[in-house]
């Protein structure tokens, strides 16, 4: 038996393993306890990597599509004749249309994505989209615009007091955050929840707000307030290092806790006890949790107020508290940044971005300004905002390009590492865009539902069978390739590498593969790759107040409380609460008819969005899809533990199983996401079952759904009614 050590990459946090192998299979997976992040431990998930690398479904070689799209009809092709008849069709595409009319959808980090953005800015196309405008990048963002980048090194353990907004730590991030919340918790630390259900972090929390969805952004503005008129903001750090501190006061005058206890349905007596605790309890740090950014009309400005209360409490960069990226050695390797070659897209192409006219700040317009702002910095002092991260297309209007033709047409698509009908919104739209498209490629591990619309398919190498720099704010890891890749699955570098060469990007792609990328990039700290990896990899040292020395990466070069980037680009430089389209309060007649308040997809385990649903240790644990509710709640509808029911939206219906949990308020309901049946028929108009159970029918991404400023739709604070499956299914 030999040990090789890798890592997994079934989620972001890259945990390290050791691969034990006979005869060149592996045959087990442990935790690497000598790893200097993870330290031996893998989650539940990560326990599936055995089947997950040798699943008898995995894509082992190229396919082209034989019959009509979603038929189900393939040919097995060479990875050559594959990438010389998509160069081929492209470059007749961008001969017809203009670079532009080539888009790709993206889904959560999951690979190495700036091979992507160099790839796209060569090409001369600047329609990248996908689940970034709500997941993370528009924190992203907008911390960058407030102060100069994103606070991702906090220190959670060291903190005082810890507050769990809109995320859900011990399902989402079981190995990295939800340990450090519990450590943070041993050592005496105050713990408030700010979630409509009753999490396992609320069970043990000092203060559990149930908020109503969608609301947050009113509690965020009356807890500015109450710091402020109660005179407990940091007087020095406001004074001295922010802008904007008189507008703010203004803005935040109206969100009384009155006011916002009636916003929100929360006591005021715990509006206050939570902010006097919040604001008493020094260093305390709010780390990012979804709940905040995929509610919608409110994810922006509620991203931007978290950022202002933790400027004006004295928070940022101290120890404990909200930190940014690490100094030391990590600042000199060249990063996605450096890879991307966003200068190589010229302005008239940039401008063609489709979504840019209606959401600047996430197009180049916003990302060229934080970039401008940052570049003031000395460099490597902070992360430079990647394109990739905060440099976006919006879905909705690259789906509607593809079917409409207008702006201009959109022929083709690239999908990687995403599965578009499951993880965007509005799945009625997006089916109908990829069946519109005339080229559509899809790389993944599996004939995904989307996959099995393409044109061609691209087998993609599991991360034990490819090497990654991990480069983070808080270090770089450089994380070994176990295994040889099986059959002819590759990385997503060999596919953009591929199309870049056969479409005159010879120049641009002069390493023949990733790991030679990686030694150039780390040649500014005298390292290969293979160096770095036989000692792990760099931590980054923390260092505190460091824009005492240089400033904030913003254009003032202090924390913009009010924002001179939105304000440039037309966008509210100072929050304002916004009541939902869809709620009890702004639409009480559709209320009527649609009783409960929709939350969607909270994460559970052992499933990431669609994924593991074809690996059977995974479906022996959660065989269903499920969507809970109060059990007063099911009482009233006459429903059991386990019924099928249909959930319905002004947009569209689905079907789940009954789950009953007190932890859910009566008048809510959270409905599971990205649910497929890869058991099922893998052709139209079945296509695995995408439409039955998929929440993303439920929900609708059209303008006055999204936030202004970035345009980020809502996954939650929606409406919904739920009724008994009227017939057993198929007999309907
Ligand atoms: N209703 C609702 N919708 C949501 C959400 C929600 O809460 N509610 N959450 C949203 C959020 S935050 C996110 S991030 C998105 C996630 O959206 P996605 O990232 O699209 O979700 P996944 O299903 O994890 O991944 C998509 C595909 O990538 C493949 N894949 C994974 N790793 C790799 C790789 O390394 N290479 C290649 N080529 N393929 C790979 C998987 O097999 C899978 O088919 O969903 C969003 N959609
Ligand atoms: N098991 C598992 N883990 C994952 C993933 C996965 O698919 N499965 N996906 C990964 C990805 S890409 C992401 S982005 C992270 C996200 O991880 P988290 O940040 O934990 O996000 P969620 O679980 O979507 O939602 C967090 C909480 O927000 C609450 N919530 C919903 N609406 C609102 C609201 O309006 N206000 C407030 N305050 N709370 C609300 C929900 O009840 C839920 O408890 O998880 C990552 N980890
Ligand atoms: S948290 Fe789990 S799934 Fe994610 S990388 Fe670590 S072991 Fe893998
Ligand atoms: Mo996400």
């Amino acid at each position: 038996m030999e040990i090789r050590r890798s890592y997994c990459g079934l989620c972001h946090p890259r945990c390290g393993t050791l691969l034990h192998i006979e005869d060149g299979k592996v045959v087990k997976i442990t935790g690497d306890p000598d790893h200097p992040i993870s330290r031996g431990a893998i989650c539940p998930r990560g326990r599936l990597m055995l089947d997950h690398i040798y699943h008898p479904q995995r894509l082992n070689h190229p396919l082209k599509r034989v019959g009509n799209k979603g038929e189900g009809r393939w040919q097995r092709v060479s990875w050559d004749q594959a990438l010389d008849e998509v160069a081929g069709k492209l470059a007749n595409l961008r001969e017809r249309h203009g670079a532009e009319t080539l888009a790709f959808t993206h889904g959560t980090k999951r690979t190495y994505h700036w091979d992507c953005r160099r790839f796209f800015n060569l090409f001369g196309s600047p329609n990248t989209c996908g689940v970034n405008t709500i997941c993370m990048c528009p924190s992203y963002a907008t911390e960058y615009a407030t102060y100069g980048g994103m606070i991702l090194g906090s220190e959670v353990p060291g903190a005082r007091c810890v507050v769990v907004w809109g995320c859900n730590a011990s399902k989402s991030n079981p190995v990295g955050l939800y340990p450090q919340i519990m450590q943070a918790r041993k050592n005496g630390a105050r713990l408030i929840v700010i979630d409509p259900r009753r999490t396992k972090e609320a069970e043990v929390a000092d203060i559990w707000l149930q908020i109503r969805p969608g609301t947050d952004l009113a509690l965020l503005l009356g807890w500015i307030r109450h710091i402020i008129v109660n005179d407990l903001y940091d007087h020095d750090f406001v004074a001295n290092w922010t802008v904007g501190f008189e507008d703010l006061k203004s803005a935040v005058d109206s969100y009384t806790p009155e006011k916002v206890s009636e916003i929100t349905s929360l006591p005021v007596e715990d509006i206050v006890k939570a902010a006097d605790m919040y604001i008493s309890n020094r260093p305390a740090v709010i780390p990012f949790g979804l709940g905040m950014d995929k509610q919608g009309v409110n994810a922006t400005q509620c991203a931007r107020a978290r950022a202002i209360l933790r400027a004006i409490a004295g928070n940022l960069e101290i120890p404990g508290g909200e930190t940014f990226s690490l100094a030391g050695e990590i600042g000199k390797i060249r990063d996605a940044e450096y890879l991307e070659l966003n200068e190589r897209i010229s302005p008239e192409q940039r401008a063609k971005q489709l979504g840019s006219n209606e959401y600047p700040f996430f197009g180049f317009p916003g990302w060229e300004m934080n970039s401008a702002a940052n570049k003031k910095l000395p460099p490597g002092y902070m992360a430079a905002p990647e394109a990739w991260h905060s440099c976006l297309a919006h879905a909705r209007e690259v789906m509607k390009a593809i079917i409409t033709g207008e702006p201009y047409p959109v022929t083709a698509a690239i999908t990687l590492a995403n599965n578009p009908l499951l993880a965007l919104p509005n799945t009625q739209q997006v089916f109908k865009a990829l069946q519109s498209l005339e080229l559509y490629v899809v790389m993944d591990y599996y004939l995904t539902p989307s996959a099995a619309l393409a044109d061609y398919v691209f087998p993609a190498s599991t991360t034990v069978e490819q090497p990654e720099l991990w480069l983070t704010p808080g270090f770089c890891m450089a994380c070994p390739q176990g295994i040889d890749p099986i059959e002819q699955r590759r990385t997503s570098y060999d596919l953009y590498r591929g199309l870049g060469l056969r479409l005159g990007q010879e120049k641009d792609w002069p390493w023949e593969n990733v790991e030679q990328v990686y030694d150039h990039c780390l040649e500014p700290v005298g390292l290969t790759f293979r160096q770095l990896a036989d000692q792990y990899g760099i931590l980054g040292r923390r260092e505190y107040r460091r824009y005492e020395q240089f400033g904030f990466g913003t254009p003032s070069g202090k924390v913009e409380l009010k924002s001179s980037i939105f304000e440039k680009l037309g966008a509210a430089p100072l929050p304002r609460y916004r009541e939902p389209l869809w709620s009890p309060v702004g639409s009480p007649d559709l209320a009527r008819e649609y009783p409960l308040i929709l939350i969607t997809g909270s994460r559970f385990m052992p499933m990431y969005h669609s994924e593991q649903r074809q690996i059977e240790k995974a479906r022996q644990q959660v065989p269903d899809p499920l969507v809970s509710i109060h059990p007063d709640t099911a009482k009233k509808l006459g429903l059991s533990e386990g019924d099928w029911a249909v959930i319905s939206t002004p947009h569209g219906s689905i079907r789940q199983r009954v789950k009953l949990s007190d932890a859910i308020h009566p008048s809510m309901a959270d409905t599971q996401h990205s649910w497929w049946f890869p058991e099922r028929a893998p052709n139209l108009p079945d296509l695995f079952g995408v439409f039955e159970s998929n929440a993303n029918m439920l929900c609708p991404d059209d303008p006055e759904f999204c936030s202004p400023e970035i345009g980020s739709w809502p996954h939650s604070a929606l409406l919904c009614r739920i009724e008994k499956e009227a017939a057993p299914h198929g007999a309907r």
